[in-house]
């Protein structure tokens, strides 16, 4: 017999980046986030890229730290901003927003 697998479904439609290095602690605390209310991320792992910070700031001229957020292209900021959205119940709302 023959079994097709369904396509994985995200549960939210935003498109979210997160820009990390691999020793930041703030990283993993704002992907826990994310991961524990069901949002899939795309990383984007600057720790061993000379260029990362410029490539960010393209996109959020104040960043100066990682992790830098990006949902549908707009800039969050960090961990700290991400938990504030969340705990002012404004995240869930972004999320569930279509590109
Ligand atoms: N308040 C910031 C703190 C972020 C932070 O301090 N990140 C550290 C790494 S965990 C950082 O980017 N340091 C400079 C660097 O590693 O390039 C947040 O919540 O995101």
């Amino acid at each position: 017999m023959t079994t097709t697998a369904a396509p994985i479904q995200a549960k939210f439609p935003a498109k979210i980046e997160v820009y990390s290095k691999d020793y930041c602690p703030h990283c993993t605390k704002a992907k826990m986030l994310l991961t524990s209310l069901g949002a899939t991320f795309q990383e984007i792992d600057i720790t061993h890229n000379p260029n990362g910070y410029a490539e960010i700031q393209k996109r959020n001229p104040t960043a100066r730290t990682v992790p830098q957020i990006f949902i549908n292209n707009q800039p969050i900021g960090g961990n700290d901003a991400l938990h504030v959205l969340h705990a002012e119940n404004k995240l869930l709302p972004l999320l569930m927003a279509k590109p």
